[in-house]
């Protein structure tokens, strides 16, 4: 019922909004998953859920659909794993990507600042916290060529950057892009945004962007 291996199946598709995965070699599991769920029934959902199982997350990530069908581990069990295994980021998990035991969404809305901050806690998220490189890293493979706020800030004392969650930003990670932040013009530059090429600029918080959010895995 199931083929093997899992992605020349899904290369036979014929609808062109499903990934290359043969051709680039790189798709993401959690990503294959939203595609199939919305291309197939859903016995076939039911045969991925062991690939989005939190703990097969990240192993499986990254990796090439041909190589995935040759590891060991990739063997189907299905209808074993709970729905909360199938949406690790919850029912509406198209919206939201998995990373690292957390929940991101990107906002392709164009808002200020202060507006994306009310769209993340409307969604029970905060704007993201940029902790480490890895997380820095994964925002980057996620945002490229487009600018996104994050929850960095110097509103209430200029030059005191605040992350919205109070992670102490003296001793935290940073990469603000060389010269930056700069707090540049007459108005002056209070909110943070990982720019077109990752690295962080601070801009004036009314100017329109795309913003990204962060939850917890929902328990
Ligand atoms: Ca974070
Ligand atoms: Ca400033
Ligand atoms: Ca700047």
């Amino acid at each position: 019922m199931y083929p093997q291996p899992l992605c020349p199946c899904l290369a036979s598709e014929s609808d062109p909004s499903l990934p290359k995965c043969l051709a680039e070699g790189s798709l993401e599991v959690q990503h294959l998953s939203s595609k199939v769920r919305h291309h197939h029934g859903s016995a076939e959902v039911s045969g991925l859920s062991i690939l989005l199982a939190p703990e097969r997350i990240l192993p499986t990530r990254g990796r090439s659909c041909s190589s995935l069908s040759k590891t060991p581990s990739f063997s189907f069990n299905f209808f074993s794993l709970s729905l909360s295994s199938v949406y690790p980021c919850g029912s509406r998990s198209r919206e939201w990507e998995y990373f690292d035991g957390r929940c991101y969404y990107f906002g392709i809305e164009a808002v200020p600042w202060h507006t994306a901050k009310s769209h993340c806690e409307e969604r029970n998220s905060k704007l993201v916290v940029i902790q480490d490189e890895p997380e820095q890293n994964f925002i980057q493979s996620q945002t490229k060529g487009e600018r996104y706020w994050i929850g960095l800030s110097d509103v209430n004392v200029e030059g005191e950057w605040k992350w919205i969650d109070d992670t102490d930003y003296r001793t935290s990670y940073k990469n603000w892009k060389s010269g930056e932040p700069n707090d540049h013009g007459d108005h002056g530059e209070d909110c943070a945004q990982v720019s077109s090429a990752g690295q962080w600029n601070d801009l004036r918080c009314n100017t329109a962007s795309f913003y990204v959010c962060e939850k917890p895995l929902p328990s």
